[in-house]
C-alpha cells in the first residue's frame, strides 16, 4: 500500500465529512430527512438500538398515515417511492402495515449495521438514508 493512496482516502474522508457538515447547516431551513443522531439515541449511550430505530419508524409511520387508518397507501407514502413500497407490501394489499414497514427498515438497520452488534453508532447511524 502506498503513502500517496493513503493520502488520497483521507483527502476523500475529509471532504466527504466537510460535505455532510455543510449540508447539516444548509439543512436547519428544512428538517433533516434523517432524524439526528442524538434525537434518536433516547438512553444517550452513543448508540441506536433496535429499540430506538423502532421508535423513529413508528413516528414516521404515524405522521404519514394522514387519513389515520393504521396503514400508508402508495400516496401516503410517497409516490416516487413506488417500488420500495412495493418491496416492502409483503402480503401484496397496497398497503403498507407498521409491521411491514418496520421489517423493510430492520433489513437497513443491518445492512448498516457493519460491525453486526445491532447497535448503530454515530458513524454507521450516517450511512443510514432514508429515502422516503
Ligand atoms: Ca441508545
Ligand atoms: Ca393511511
Ligand atoms: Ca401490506
Amino acid at each position: 500500500m502506498s503513502y500517496s493512496k493513503c493520502t488520497f482516502l483521507l483527502a476523500c474522508a475529509v471532504s466527504a465529512s466537510t460535505v455532510s457538515v455543510a449540508w447539516a447547516q444548509s439543512s436547519t431551513v428544512t428538517p433533516p430527512i434523517v432524524p439526528d443522531f442524538t434525537a434518536v439515541d433516547l438512553n444517550k449511550d452513543s448508540g441506536v438500538d433496535r429499540d430506538e430505530f423502532g421508535r423513529i419508524i413508528i413516528d414516521r409511520f404515524e405522521s404519514k398515515d394522514l387519513n389515520r387508518d393504521g396503514a400508508l397507501s402508495l400516496d401516503e407514502f410517497g409516490k416516487p417511492l413506488e417500488n420500495t413500497f412495493n418491496e416492502a407490501d409483503l402480503n401484496r394489499d397496497g398497503k403498507l402495515s407498521q409491521e411491514e414497514l418496520l421489517e423493510l427498515r430492520l433489513r437497513e438497520f443491518d445492512r448498516v449495521d457493519r460491525n453486526r452488534n445491532n447497535i448503530l453508532g454515530p458513524i454507521e447511524y450516517r450511512q443510514w438514508g432514508l429515502d422516503d
